[in-house]
C-alpha cells in the first residue's frame, strides 16, 4: 500500500490499529465501525434513517461526478517539465525562457474534443494540447491543439460550430462524430471552415498516439523583452518520435479493440520510463514581416508556413509522472489561454479574444465556485496572495482585519497585506498598431480576412499522394453519412475552390453529379506547397515507440522469440506476445511462457507490426480460427510489417497476404521494418477516393 493512502488529504495520519491499517472514518472523523452493513431495526428490519454512516457515504457518492467540459470533456493528462535550451532574454523578458537548462514544471492534458467524457480516444478529431507551465512569475497556459488553424474566425461563430458538430440536438447521436447532418451543415455555409476542414479529413485527426502529434498555439501571441519590444510568436510542440497516424479502417477497429488505446499508450509510456518528449519552437517575426504576408496574422484560419517563417526550437517538454489522481488532476485541471506571464502577450486575433473571456466563465460552471483556482492541481507554485476573499468551498483561513487595499494597517501595527507592484507586474504591451485603426464601432470581418479557399488549397497540394487519397475518401465517407444532399453538395462546390481534383473525386466517391463552384470572396492563390505539413514526409523511421505484436502458440520457437525481442528491445521498442489463451503457451523448448494478450481480446490494430512464429501443426489450426486469420489480414490491410517463420506462411496465405518490402521473414530485416508503414501498399489493398 502507498503511504500517502494513510493519509487524509490534510496530512494528518489517523490514528491506527495496527502499523498497516488506519483506521476507516466518516468525514467528521468518527471511526467508523462496520462498512459492509447498513443499520436495521432487528435482523430483517427496515434500514434506519439514523444511519448517519450510510447517509454520509451515499450522499458523497451521489455527488462525485461534475459537469464535464463542453468541449474537450475526453482527456488524459500527466506532469512534467519544461527545460530551456537558451536564453530567450533578448526577446521576451518571461521569467521562464530567461535561463538555459533551468527546468519548471508543466502539467498537461490532450483530449479529444466532440465526444464525452466516456467516449473513445480514437475517432477522427482534432486533439487538445493544453500545457499549464507553473513558472516563477506566475501559471502560463498554453492551451493549444494538435492542427495549427481552426474552423472560424471569430469567437462568435464557436457556440454554433460546437453544436452543430455534437450530437443532434433531438436524436442525442452521433457521439463524437463530425459525420453527419448537422456540422457538414454547417461547415458547408461557413467557408473559412474549410482549411480547417482539410487538417480534420486528414490523418493528423486519427494520429497512432498522443506522443506523435503537434501541438499548436494557433493564434498570433506576443513576446515582449525587458525594454518593451515586442515581437509576433506563433507556438509549436514537435515530438520527439515523428509524426504519425492510424489509417482510417485501424481507427475504427481501434474503437472496439481498446477505447481507452491513447490513454493507456500514454500511461504506460510514462510508467515504464519511456518519456514523451516534445521540443518547444517558434516562429518569431515583426510587424514589417506581417504585413507583407499575404494573409493577415490575427486570423486563426490561417498558418505561416515553416519555410517560410522557420521554427527556432526553444526547448523541450518530457511528461515523466501519471497524475496519481484522474479527478483530482486531470479532470479538475482548469487551463485558460487569459493564464499569462510578463513577457507574453496577446493580439487582436478575434478568436483569442473570445478564447479570453470564455474559458474562466466554463470553470466556474464546471468546477462550482471561483475558488477552484486553490485546488492543488490549478494553484500556481509561487506565491500568490490578494484581497480576494470568500465565495464558495473557500479552503484559506486569512487572518487579520485587511481585506482591502490600499489600506494603512501596518500603521496601526497590524498587518497590512500585499501592494501592487508597477515593476514586476504585468504590465499590457501598448503600441498595438491594430489599435490605431480603431474607428467606428463595426460588426464586420475585415477584407483581409477573406481569402478561405488558398492555404486550403496550399495544404491539400502539400501531401503525398496517398495522404491526399486519404483526404478524399475521409471526405466521401463523411459526407456518405450526411442524409441532406443540398449539403453535400454544397461541401463539393466549395472544395472546387480547394482543388478541382479533390472535388471530383469526392463527387465520383459519392456517386453525385459535380455541383457549380460556388463563389469565392476573394482570389484564388497558389502559393509554394510546405512538406512540412505533411505526415508521411516527416515520419521517423524508429522503432522507440513503437509495439511489435508476436502470435505465438503451444510449440513456437522459443529461440526465435527470444531473438526477436531481444532486437527489438535493442531498437528502442517494445513487444507483446499474443496467444490463444493468456495463460500462455507451452514452447519448442518445453517451457511455459505466459502472454501479454489472448488472440480475441488483442487484434493486431493495436500494434504497430506484427510478427507470426508457429509450428506448422499451430499453423494448420490456425487456419480455422477466424480471429487469427483476421489478425493477420488487418495487419497488412493497416500497411504493416509483417514478420513470419516458414512454419508460419500458410497463415498468411490463407490471410491473402502478398509479398511486399514489408513482408520478411523473422530477421533483423523484419525489425527494421518494423519501425515504419508501408503505403504504397494501400492501393492494393483498398479503394480509395
Ligand atoms: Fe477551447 N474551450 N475554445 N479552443 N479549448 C475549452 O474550456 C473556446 C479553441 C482548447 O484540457 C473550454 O475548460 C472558445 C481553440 C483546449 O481542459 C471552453 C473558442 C483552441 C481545451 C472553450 C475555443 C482551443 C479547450 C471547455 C473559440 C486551440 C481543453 C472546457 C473562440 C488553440 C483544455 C474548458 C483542457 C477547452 C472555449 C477555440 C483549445 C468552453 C469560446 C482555437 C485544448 O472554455
Amino acid at each position: 500500500m502507498k503511504k500517502a493512502n494513510n493519509k487524509t488529504p490534510g496530512g494528518e495520519t489517523h490514528q491506527t490499529t495496527d502499523e498497516q491499517h488506519p483506521v476507516l472514518t466518516t468525514n467528521q472523523g468518527i471511526h467508523v465501525s462496520d462498512n459492509q452493513n447498513s443499520l436495521k431495526a432487528g435482523q430483517r428490519g427496515p434500514v434506519l434513517l439514523e444511519d448517519f454512516m450510510l447517509r454520509e457515504k451515499i450522499f458523497h457518492f451521489d455527488h462525485e461526478r461534475i459537469p464535464e467540459r463542453i468541449v474537450h470533456a475526453r482527456g488524459s493528462a500527466a506532469h512534467g517539465y519544461f527545460e530551456l535550451y537558451e536564453s530567450l532574454s533578448d526577446i521576451t523578458k518571461a521569467d521562464l525562457f530567461q535561463r538555459a537548462g533551468e527546468k519548471i514544471p508543466v502539467f498537461t492534458r490532450f483530449s479529444t474534443v466532440a465526444g464525452g467524457a466516456g467516449s473513445v480516444d480514437t475517432p477522427r478529431d482534432v486533439r487538445g494540447f493544453a500545457v499549464k507551465f507553473y513558472t516563477k512569475e506566475g501559471n502560463w497556459d498554453l492551451v493549444g491543439n494538435n492542427i495549427p488553424v481552426f474552423f472560424i474566425q471569430d469567437a462568435i461563430k464557436f457556440p454554433d460550430l460546437i453544436h452543430a458538430v455534437k450530437m443532434e440536438a433531438d436524436k442525442g447521436y452521433p457521439q463524437a462524430a463530425s459525420a453527419h447532418d448537422t456540422f457538414w451543415d454547417f461547415i458547408s455555409l461557413m467557408p473559412e471552415s474549410t482549411h480547417m476542414i482539410m487538417w480534420a479529413m486528414s490523418d493528423r485527426t486519427i494520429p497512432r498516439s498522443l506522443r506523435t502529434i503537434e501541438g499548436f498555439g494557433i493564434h498570433t501571441f506576443r513576446l515582449v523583452n525587458e525594454n518593451g519590444k515586442s515581437t509576433f510568436v506563433k507556438f509549436h510542440w514537435k515530438p520527439r518520435l515523428g509524426l504519425q497516424s492510424t489509417v482510417w479502417d485501424e481507427a475504427l477497429k481501434l474503437q472496439a479493440a481498446d477505447n481507452d488505446y491513447h490513454r493507456r499508450d500514454l500511461f504506460e509510456s510514462i510508467e515504464m520510463g519511456d518519456y514523451p518528449e516534445w521540443e518547444l519552437g517558434m516562429q518569431l517575426f515583426d510587424q514589417q514581416t506581417a504585413d507583407a504576408l499575404p494573409y493577415d496574422v490575427l486570423d486563426s484560419t490561417k498558418l505561416i508556413p515553416e519555410e517560410v517563417i522557420p521554427v527556432k526550437i526553444v526547448g523541450r517538454m518530457v511528461l515523466d509522472r501519471n497524475p496519481d489522481n484522474f479527478f483530482a488532476e486531470t479532470e479538475q485541471v482548469a487551463y485558460c489561454p487569459a493564464n499569462i506571464v510578463p513577457g507574453i502577450d496577446f493580439t487582436n486575433d478575434p478568436l483569442l479574444q473570445g478564447r479570453l473571456f470564455s474559458y474562466l466563465d466554463t470553470q466556474k460552471s464546471r468546477l462550482g465556485t471561483a475558488n477552484f483556482h486553490q485546488l492543488p492541481i490549478n494553484a500556481p507554485k509561487c506565491p500568490y496572495m490578494n484581497m480576494q476573499r470568500d465565495g464558495m468551498m473557500q479552503t484559506n483561513v486569512f487572518k487579520g482585519r485587511a481585506n482591502y487595499e490600499p489600506n494603512s494597517l501596518d500603521m496601526a501595527g497590524e498587518e497590512s497585506g500585499p501592494r501592487e507592484c508597477p515593476v514586476t507586474g504585468f504590465t499590457s504591451f501598448k503600441g498595438r498598431p491594430e489599435m490605431e485603426e480603431q474607428g467606428d464601432r463595426l460588426r464586420i470581418r475585415p477584407e483581409s480576412f477573406a481569402d478561405h479557399y488558398s492555404q486550403a488549397r496550399l495544404f491539400f497540394r502539400s501531401q503525398t499522394e496517398n495522404e491526399q487519397a486519404h483526404i478524399a475518401s475521409a471526405l466521401v465517407f463523411e459526407l456518405s453519412k450526411v442524409v441532406l444532399e443540398h449539403v453535400q453538395l454544397r461541401v463539393i462546390a466549395n472544395l472546387r475552390n480547394v482543388s478541382e481534383d479533390l472535388a471530383a473525386r469526392v463527387a465520383d466517391g459519392l456517386g453525385v453529379e459535380l455541383p457549380a463552384k460556388s463563389p469565392s470572396a476573394a482570389p484564388v492563390q497558389d502559393f509554394d506547397a510546405s512538406p512540412a505539413l505533411s505526415i508521411q514526409q516527416n515520419m521517423k523511421a524508429t522503432l522507440k515507440g513503437r509495439c511489435v505484436g508476436i502470435l505465438i502458440a503451444d510449440g513456437s520457437d522459443a529461440d526465435m522469440i527470444g531473438k526477436l525481442q531481444e532486437e527489438i528491445e535493442k531498437a528502442g521498442g517494445t513487444s507483446k506476445l499474443v496467444a490463444p489463451k493468456v495463460g500462455g503457451v507451452m514452447l519448442s523448448d518445453n517451457t511455459k511462457v505466459k502472454a501479454d494478450g489472448q488472440l480475441m481480446g488483442s487484434p493486431s490494430q493495436i500494434f504497430d507490426a506484427v510478427a507470426v512464429i508457429l509450428s506448422a501443426d499451430a499453423a494448420t489450426k490456425m487456419l480455422k480460427e477466424a480471429a487469427a486469420i483476421q489478425w493477420v489480414m488487418d495487419a497488412f490491410g493497416h500497411l504493416k510489417a509483417i514478420g513470419y517463420n516458414s512454419d508460419a506462411k500458410p497463415l498468411l496465405d490463407k490471410a491473402n497476404v502478398v509479398e511486399d518490402e514489408g513482408i520478411k521473414e523473422i530477421s533483423r530485416q523484419f525489425v527494421k521494418a518494423a519501425s515504419t508503414r508501408f503505403f504504397e501498399r494501400e492501393p492494393s489493398v483498398r479503394t480509395l477516393a
